[in-house]
């Protein structure tokens, strides 16, 4: 049966999006929606054309009309505004939330048995706004943060271990923000847990600090070099992962941004945790054993994100029903 994705927003990441998607042939319809509608027509139209050197099928369409969205299978949202340096991404909550709540329209009237993938920040409340505001079903709406923050942690830890990072499994939970929570204790690299490759001292407790600290500031140290817009290969990447598993019934563990109900003892929030994604969308939660730090940290976290959806709840008293 054909497939069909749209991209709200097409800019650097919806953009990017486009072309893996084309090139991986995850869609046989691809639409890029966009307000700047140039923009959108624009990329879709030049990744079109390369579809003849690469050799693949898509029909791409741009567009700045929701009615084009209709039948998608998957929706994965960019919309919004990006961070600029110094900002954090809690900075672009006001303006975010208004572009949401129009997406979030624009999906219920058109697209509603779509399986949606939010990608604008900051993550985890503008992924809660956008289930309340749209109505759609808490496991057809999720947010995609946890599999860039895991790619960027077993990143650092191959280049500072020198081993590929294909052999290294590891998790990123808690918000999508600077208290996120890496956990080396679920960390295994080659067949080896992280724990023994301390003891081993082949890295050191510090070395593994500030590890930690890049992966929280990753996304920052993007913002900085780039000084124009924000990280947008990996974060499309990740949420090509989640398309591909929800499209595929995969059935993939991913850490992703779901809807929690008194798992990890949290209730009515979204935060990242691993789930399986499969047909279904969000088909289970699975709870980790966490011991006593990771379990504070995470706490931590989700304090941070429960404040932060506090203030978007200021903003829009709509969202504290
Ligand atoms: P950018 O290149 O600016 O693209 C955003 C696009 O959204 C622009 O083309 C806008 O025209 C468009 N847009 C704005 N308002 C609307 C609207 N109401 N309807 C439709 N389109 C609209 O940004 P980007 O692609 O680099 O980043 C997009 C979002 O992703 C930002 O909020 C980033 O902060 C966020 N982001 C999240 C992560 C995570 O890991 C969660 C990583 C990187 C970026």
């Amino acid at each position: 049966m054909s497939k069909k994705i749209s991209l709200i927003g097409a800019g650097q990441i919806g953009g990017t999006l486009a072309h893996l998607i084309a090139l991986k042939g995850l869609a046989d319809d691809i639409v890029l929606f966009d307000l700047a509608v140039g923009l959108a027509k624009g990329k879709a139209l030049d990744i079109a054309q390369s579809s003849g050197v690469s050799g693949f099928n898509t029909n791409l369409k741009g567009t700045n009309n929701y009615k084009d969205i209709k039948d998608s299978d998957v929706i994965i949202i960019t919309a919004g505004v990006p961070r600029k340096p110094g900002m954090t991404r809690d900075d672009l909550l006001g303006t975010n939330l208004k572009i949401i709540k129009q997406v979030a329209e624009g999906i219920k009237s058109n697209a509603s048995e779509a399986f949606v993938i939010c990608i604008t920040n900051p993550l985890d409340i503008i992924v809660m706004a956008l289930q309340k505001y749209s109505g759609l079903p808490t496991q057809k709406v999720v947010g995609m943060a946890g599999i860039l923050d895991s790619s960027r942690f077993k990143y650092f830890l191959s280049q500072k271990l020198g081993k590929p990072i294909t052999e290294i499994s590891s998790l990123v939970l808690g918000g999508h923000g600077d208290t996120m929570v890496p956990l080396p204790n679920h960390t295994i690299i080659d067949g080896k847990s992280l724990a023994s490759i301390l003891e081993e001292k082949k890295i050191s407790d510090n070395d593994l600090k500030s590890i930690i600290q890049r992966t929280r500031k990753g996304g920052a140290e993007i913002v900085k070099l780039l000084e124009k817009g924000s990280a947008f290969y990996a974060p499309a990447a990740s949420g090509v992962e989640m398309a591909e598993s929800y499209l595929k019934n995969q059935k993939k563990t991913l850490p992703c941004a779901a809807y929690l109900n008194g798992e990890y003892g949290v209730k009515n929030l979204y935060a990242g945790v691993p789930v399986i994604i499969g047909e279904k969308g969000v088909e289970k939660v699975i709870e980790l054993k966490l011991n006593k730090i990771e379990k504070d940290n995470f706490d931590v976290s989700i304090k941070a994100v429960k404040e932060l959806f506090e203030s978007a709840i200021k903003i829009d008293s709509s969202l504290s029903k």
